[in-house]
């Protein structure tokens, strides 16, 4: 290409790729949503103690007695496990409510527990205020006790109940709608009134967090493995689909649709056992930690959240199996994680042919990054005065302008300015971890080989992690 019509083009690009930037963005809530990463999931309720997945609705209220229920014990086990957050399946299907409902007989009021006093969600609440986690809930539509599912009036039921949510137990960070959906007591299956149900989220807390199959806010990730696709994009195309049984195809889900015109970034759902309930005989199939770091790696690695289940016992107490797991978890992540080598080498930046030193490209600051403008030919990297040796490096998009990288590549360059590796991926997103075998390396550079728009990377980070944790 000749020097004037290269000239142009990079002069004009910038302006001529904004201008195509009217793509979805995340909004201020998604975007702190986007910084929570990782959180707890708590199924817990008749299921714990009949050892069913999926309560038939007409169990016993007697039955849910969890004689040493401690809130504060899950939230202490959150915060050493670096959990941010907890939802509780406030009423999974079999529709027995962990509070004492107004629209149900069906609840914690009709149980032993405390002589029908004791409500898990005042509780939780309170604890997850006390330990500084965000608090959510899980409500499934589909109810296989309430009399009037099945009927118009299970609409109103279903409002009511959210309304005593939000307003008796908020703030509500997350709000989270099951996709199954089958028959109710009385054999019928319910119409659901969407519309209605999420108008009223919106204003008892627009702040809230919707998430379903198909969002509005976050969506499932197409799994219940907890693992997001290789290539994850954030947007998503939901014009012609209902919750429930209409949903994109679990690929799509997976993947994101690349134009999708509404910002609904993955969630990946994952129990630490094999059920989602806590069942005696899984105690000793708990997952190890390095198991529990992989998941991160392909659920936070890929740009989506971990929304990692732990189920209480029927005392109300998570196990020490479960504990000491997340505990070594958090050990293997802190250690993998604490030194940034990318930290002690010069960050640079080269929109086109001229290097320039740039700080932000290391600095740990999500809020500074630079704009690649010219895709396969701008680039931004780690130089280092002594050769390092790593085996993994975190990219970071900065999303308050859209999700844009499409493609990149990685070049690893030792000391004699020959390229010994060069690592090819997709998408970037919030954070996207890459690990290969120990490489010496003098620099690390990374080019956007094809976007959407300009991509802002905020972060270039290298680490050597233990290489029994290194999967490929
Ligand atoms: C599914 C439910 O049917 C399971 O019981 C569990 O709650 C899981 C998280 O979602 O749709």
């Amino acid at each position: 290409m000749n020097k004037q019509i290269l000239m142009l083009l990079f002069f004009c690009c910038p302006f001529f790729l904004s201008a195509q930037n009217n793509a979805p963005r995340p909004t201020k809530a998604q975007q702190a949503w986007h910084d929570m990463e990782f959180y707890f999931f708590i199924h817990f309720g008749p299921n714990t103690f009949t050892g069913l997945e999926w309560g038939h609705g007409n169990e016993k209220e007697e039955i849910f007695d969890p004689k040493e229920l401690d809130c504060e014990q899950w939230c202490r086990i959150a915060k050493a496990s670096g959990a941010k957050g907890i939802i509780i399946t406030a009423k999974h299907h079999d529709g027995f409510c962990l509070w004492p409902s107004k629209y149900s007989s069906h609840t914690v009021r009709e149980s032993k527990w405390k002589n029908g006093k004791g409500d898990v969600l005042k509780d939780l609440s309170a604890a997850c205020k006390k330990y500084g986690l965000k608090f959510g809930v899980y409500i499934s539509p589909w109810d296989r006790n309430h009399p009037d599912y099945g009927t118009e009036k299970y609409n109103d039921v279903f409002v009511n109940m959210m309304k005593e949510l939000f307003t008796n137990y908020g703030p509500i960070w997350e709000l989270w709608w099951d996709g199954a959906n089958g028959e109710g007591p009385n054999g019928k299956q319910q119409v659901y009134d969407w519309h209605r149900f999420e108008k009223t989220v919106r204003k008892l807390s627009p702040n809230t967090i919707i998430f379903s199959d198909i969002g509005p806010d976050a969506r499932w990730c197409g799994n219940e493995k907890g693992i997001a696709g290789q290539t994850n994009w954030n947007t998503l195309d939901t014009a012609g689909f209902t919750r429930g049984n209409g949903a994109p195809s679990v690929d799509t889900l997976n993947i994101g649709n690349i134009d999708g015109k509404n910002w609904i970034p993955a969630e990946c759902d994952v129990s630490i056992r094999p059920g989602w309930f806590w069942h005696e005989n899984e105690n000793s199939k708990v997952k190890n930690p390095q198991e529990l770091f992989n998941l991160y790696v392909k659920s936070v690695g890929r740009g989506a959240n971990l929304l990692l289940n732990v189920p209480p016992n029927d005392k109300g107490l998570i196990t020490p199996f479960d504990s000491a797991a997340l505990v070594g978890f958090k050990k293997l992540k802190d250690a993998s994680f604490k030194d940034n080598i990318a930290k002690k080498g010069k960050g640079f930046f080269m929109p086109h042919k001229r290097k320039r030193q740039s700080v932000v490209i290391n600095d740990g600051n999500k809020n500074s990054f630079v704009t690649i403008q010219l895709p396969g030919i701008s680039s931004a990297g780690i130089e280092f005065k002594q050769i390092q040796t790593i085996n993994c490096i975190v990219l970071k998009e900065d999303l308050t302008k859209g999700q844009n990288c499409k493609n990149f590549k990685l070049y690893l360059v030792n000391d004699n300015q020959n390229t010994i590796k060069e690592i090819f991926g997709t998408t970037i997103g919030n954070k996207r971890i890459i690990s290969f075998p120990k490489t010496n390396v003098s620099k690390i550079v990374l080019t956007v080989t094809g976007q959407k728009a300009a991509t802002s990377i905020s972060e270039i980070e290298a680490y050597l992690i233990n290489e029994s944790l290194i999967e490929n």
